[in-house]
């Protein structure tokens, strides 16, 4: 299979002309969805701070640092600059750089990094805005790369262990688009296999640049990535630090696209580096980090062992780090006996996995044959004595679910003792097997690749709706995050700080799920919808249409976080009164005394379950409140709100004080 290698120097100085060069990176976000009473969408997914600065940016930043130290760039003044689309802040930075340009003598290239599906559009949307600044934009990513193998050259093509595998052998229509644009490049493969970057920047300052380039996979993965400066974490709801540490999955899941993207061989880096660069990245952010395995598998790394050792010596010379890696529930056993005690004690608090589903007819489906459930419920038991918060992740919708078993493993779960579950709404994620092959079938498949962020549905199922798959998806995330299961959780972590980070999780997953109704692995903090900047194409919105779903959403914002401060006030609550006293009877129902009252309102532990039972009889009474004979009521609500602001003081003290405990 070939494709026509086209140059693309349209209009192009000679390279002659260049006197500087200047090199643009950025994470395209998506666009939003019109949801609930706002009524309009097709805003960038824009925060204020974001969820988790992309692993993808920092490695394609030393890389270009790297290429550019390199001739023939040597003496020239070079400048590379790194943009998240999903903060705001980095967005109107990008925005106001590139209005620099066309600046004379300097060539602009500007990188759209890490292009996921969902994130397809709006990187197409921002290589226009860079090409009237008379930037050469490249885009790469698992979009391209997945993309490209799946369907020009086929799943069965490149892996010889998954034969039959239909392709439409064709280049996805939108990509061949990219491809026929001026000023644009197509970069398939990794960045940092041999010299592929660099040549490519070589070629674009010489003026000769093609439309494509296939790089292949990395064998050597050198250096990880920069490390993020403060300012880049500060810039992110928790300062987390995301370094892949090995690339490639051997397993064979149809659903997932990674394989197509990375390969099925694991290649990884080397542990003393990656090391050395959670130490730097902890000196640079005052000794204390957060760090991401942003990889596939962390127990199928050939040489995790190395890794995890060296990270506990780290830890002993004092460093402060925590580690969230992706495994599988096998992780512990057979010859990688031992991955959970020592993941642990090199400061692993959380381990991701996939369970995808709890139904074997649908692991099967999925050609799923890691993680089976039999083995769950004893794996999170085995996490939770070393310290670990099991995570997983569970498709919603694959083909034998039903809404009702849906909202039954939801609860299932928690039953089960995972400590926090993802959902994800079942997507045929272009360049996956379950893609190629709903293709060949002819199945409907949206068109909007902006669809594909799981949050929504892309395809028919056999057995819902799309209502109702949407409202089980619903169902699951609210039966999951439920106060009652919540609690159930908590209780299994006596460890204060370990609860306390899971209380920010659960926190998280509730607030994106239902405030800002996006996925919490894409919801930032404090959305920012301005006026006019959407997605292109879009029917026009009056500015009162705008301002009345902007004044709506602020309501709206306001009365989710009341009650998710109640809600999680008596999550807390409950939680301490249950591994404090267990089963010891409290002040359940409204006092009597008032000396009940000061026990209640200033006495410890507290407890709302007096509380909340008072304002559901107070509110019971309705219309016969205005009764003047109902003063007693009154008097006693009087009191009660007194409690409540009390409680409110207390709460927050008690609040903060985990937060900060919890870092
Ligand atoms: C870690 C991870 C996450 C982390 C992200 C951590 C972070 N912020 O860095 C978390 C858990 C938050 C996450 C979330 C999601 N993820 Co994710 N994630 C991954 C994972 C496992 C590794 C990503 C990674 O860092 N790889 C290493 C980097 C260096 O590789 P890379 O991005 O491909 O870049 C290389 C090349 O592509 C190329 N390249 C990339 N960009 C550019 C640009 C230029 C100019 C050039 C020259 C080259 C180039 O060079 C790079 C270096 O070699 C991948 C699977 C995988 N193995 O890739 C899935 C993956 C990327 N995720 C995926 C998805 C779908 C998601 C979510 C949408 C899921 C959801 N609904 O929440 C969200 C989206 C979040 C977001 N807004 O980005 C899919 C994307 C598939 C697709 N076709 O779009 C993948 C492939 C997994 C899958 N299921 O198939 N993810």
């Amino acid at each position: 299979m070939s494709i026509s290698n086209a140059g693309n120097t349209e209009g192009q100085p000679e390279r002659s002309e260049w006197r500087r060069v200047a090199v643009l990176l950025i994470h395209p976000s998506n666009y939003d969805h019109a949801t609930g009473g706002e009524g309009i969408g097709a805003f960038v997914q824009t925060y204020r701070y974001g969820v988790i600065p992309s692993n993808s940016l920092r490695v394609l930043e030393s890389l270009t640092e790297e290429a550019l130290r390199r001739p023939p760039f040597t003496g020239l003044p070079t400048e590379v600059h790194v943009f998240e689309d999903s903060v705001r802040r980095q967005q109107r930075a990008f925005r106001k750089l590139l209005r620099r340009f066309p600046e004379e003598g300097t060539l602009l290239v500007v990188g759209l990094v890490g292009v996921q599906s969902n994130q397809f559009p709006r990187a197409q949307c921002l290589i226009e805005e860079a090409r009237t600044r008379g930037a050469i934009c490249v885009a790469g990513g698992p979009h391209i790369t997945a993309g490209i193998n799946t369907a020009l050259y086929g799943i069965s093509t490149i892996d010889p262990f998954r034969p039959g595998v239909p392709s439409p052998h064709r280049m996805p229509p939108e990509i061949q688009q990219l491809l026929d644009t001026p000023g644009v490049v197509v970069f398939h493969g990794d960045a940092d296999c041999e010299d592929s970057w660099h040549g490519v920047l070589v070629d674009i300052f010489e003026g000769k640049q093609k439309n494509y380039y296939e790089a292949g996979l990395a064998e050597d993965l050198d250096e990880p990535g920069n490390i993020y400066t403060n300012d880049q974490l500060n810039d992110f709801v928790t300062p987390v630090a995301p370094v892949d540490t090995e690339r490639g999955c051997p397993y064979k899941c149809k659903f997932c696209a990674a394989i197509q993207a990375h390969g099925r061989r694991m290649r990884c880096r080397d542990p003393h580096r990656l090391v050395d660069w959670v130490r730097r990245q902890c000196e640079s952010h005052g000794g204390k980090v957060a760090v991401l395995f942003a990889s596939d598998n962390l127990a199928r790394n050939p040489r995790w062992r190395e890794l995890l050792s060296g990270l506990k010596a780290l830890r002993e010379e004092g460093c402060n780090f925590s580690l969230w890696a992706e495994a599988d529930v096998l992780c512990n056993s057979g010859p990688n006996a031992g991955f959970l005690e020592q993941f642990a004690a090199a400061g692993g608090h959380a381990l991701f996995f996939g369970i995808e589903s709890l139904d074997p007819e649908n692991l099967r489906a999925a050609g799923k044959k890691q993680n089976m459930v039999e083995d769950l419920s004893e794996f999170f038991r085995q996490c939770r004595r070393h310290g670990i918060a099991p995570e997983g992740g569970y498709i919603v919708g694959l083909p034998h679910d039903t809404p009702e078993s849906i909202v039954r493993s939801a609860e299932q779960l928690a039953r089960m003792g995972l400590a926090r579950a993802w959902f994800f709404i079942s997507t045929l994620i272009p360049g996956s097997q379950d893609w190629a092959e709903a293709h060949a079938a002819g199945r409907p498949i949206s068109p909007d690749l902006n669809d594909y962020d799981s949050t929504r549905p892309v395809s028919v199922h056999e057995r819902m709706s799309e209502s109702e798959w949407l409202s089980a998806y619903d169902g699951a995330v609210r039966t999951f995050y439920s106060v009652r299961n919540m609690i159930r959780i908590l209780v299994n972590y006596p460890d204060s700080k370990h609860r306390w980070r899971l209380i920010k999780g659960f926190l998280w997953c509730r607030w994106a799920h239902l405030t800002e109704r996006s996925h919490p692995m894409i919801a930032g903090f404090l959305r920012c919808r301005p006026w006019g900047e959407r997605r292109p194409g879009q029917a026009p919105i009056s500015r009162l249409a705008y301002l009345r779903s902007e004044a709506w959403r602020y309501l709206r914002y306001a009365a989710c976080g009341v009650r998710e401060f109640y809600l999680f006030q008596q999550v807390i609550l409950e939680t301490e009164w249950h591994l404090r006293h267990g089963n010891r009877p409290a002040l359940d129902s409204e006092p009597h005394t008032l000396a009940e009252w000061l026990r209640g309102t200033f006495g410890g532990p507290m407890r709302r379950k007096w509380l909340n039972e008072f304002w559901i009889l107070y509110g019971r009474q309705k219309w016969r409140l205005l009764n003047p004979l109902s003063l007693g009521w009154h008097l006693k609500a009087l009191l009660l709100a007194l409690s409540e602001a009390v409680y409110t003081f207390r709460f927050l003290g008690k609040f903060g004080q985990g937060l900060r405990r919890s870092k």
